[in-house]
């Protein structure tokens, strides 16, 4: 096995991982693989022998390199690394760690400053698709410190925005793969989207749930059951979403909504899968907030959402809210959508297997 390699540990987002330049990993996909379970310490839910931070959202890693791809900066692949099965996934993108490609790119050379600000065209491997991502670079470096802030991360940050397009059937091939807007699967009426992320998304309080717990609630014994039942439709809704047997995948993330408490548009919980999400993750807000348009969704019979072609969706969260601005076309189709992260470098250096 590759002994080490020259790594970056950043935040992005809400979420904190492994930045590598692909040069510097194997390239026999088997190898890799085990290089990058040994680093973070997997299969082992405390990954007390590695890196990862014992939950999903901190057990990630980003690979990227220069694209030879037309108007296209960088290429970047996400993989989830499992914490507690020896298991990499290349199946979900992840707007989170998405945040901090383009700091990435520029630390390491792969793209030079343009001035005050570098806007950075990223193609996402997983899903073929392009995001962009603007970074502060006065003097020629990136500025990490700011005046922005998201929920779930403390503290204020330099502003990175992010905008998608044609995100539409990033892993399914289409927005609704089953072509419906509904389906019922154990008696739940879910809408199964992928704008971005695979998502189930259904009614809180169809499953038992309120959509206003906290992380801790969600994980506790007493919704056992409600897992249970969330876990069956993830199960069946797999292969209606074109997804195959999704019995060790991350995705369809499943997505509980209920009516908003604080003045946002929708109030979400989120099961990755089995790990409820301290926030959302930022391709499973802008899916979820494309459902809250779909008429007849489970999603848009409990948002209130905002007049306009342009639409800031505010999807209130365990430890705050997330802002999506969605574009919506002539055809009521979401054509495009923008939100903020910032992201932090936390270490440069070598990484041990
Ligand atoms: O939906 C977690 C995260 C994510 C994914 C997850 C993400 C996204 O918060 O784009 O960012 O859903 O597994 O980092």
């Amino acid at each position: 096995m590759q002994a080490s390699a020259p790594v970056i540990w950043m935040r992005g987002g809400t979420s904190k991982g492994a930045y590598f330049l692909a040069d510097d990993l194997p390239t026999d996909r088997a190898e890799r693989d085990a290089f990058l379970l040994r680093i973070m310490g997997s299969p082992d839910p405390r990954q007390i022998d590695g890196m990862g931070a014992a939950d999903p959202l901190t057990s990630k890693v980003a690979i990227v390199s220069p694209s030879v791809r037309a108007g296209i900066d960088v290429d970047y692949l996400f993989l989830q690394v499992f914490v507690d099965q020896a298991i990499v996934s290349d199946q979900q993108n992840c707007g989170n760690i998405l945040a901090g490609i383009g700091p990435f790119a520029i630390e390491r050379g792969l793209i030079a400053p343009t001035g005050n600000r570098t806007r950075v065209a990223i193609y996402m491997d997983n899903s073929g698709q392009t995001a962009i991502a603007t970074v502060e670079t006065p003097d020629g470096a990136v500025n990490y410190a700011g005046d922005a802030r998201i929920d779930g991360v403390p503290g204020t940050h330099a502003p990175i925005p992010l905008e998608f397009r044609d995100t539409a059937g990033s892993s399914c091939g289409a927005l609704l793969p089953t072509g419906n807007p509904v389906d019922t699967i154990e008696g739940v009426a879910c809408t199964l989207i992928d704008n971005g992320m695979p998502c189930a998304v259904f009614r809180a309080s169809d499953v038992g749930a309120t959509g206003h717990e906290t992380r801790e609630e969600l994980e506790s014994e007493a919704y056992a059951p409600i897992r249970a039942r969330i876990e069956a439709i993830r199960l069946a809704a797999g292969p209606m979403m074109k997804l195959g047997d999704v019995a060790d995948a991350s995705v369809p993330k499943m997505t509980l909504v209920a009516p908003p408490r604080d003045g946002g548009a929708i109030s979400v919980r989120v099961f990755i899968p089995h790990r409820a999400h301290a926030s959302i993750g930022v391709l499973g807000a802008v899916t979820a907030a494309t459902a809250c348009l779909i008429d007849g969704s489970p999603a848009a019979g409990v948002a209130i959402l905002p007049e306009g072609k342009r639409k800031t969706i505010s999807i209130e969260h365990p430890s705050g809210e997330m802002s999506c601005i969605l574009e919506v076309g002539d055809s009521g189709d979401v054509v495009s959508a923008a939100l903020l992260r910032t992201a932090r470098k936390l270490m440069t250096g070598e990484v041990y297997a």
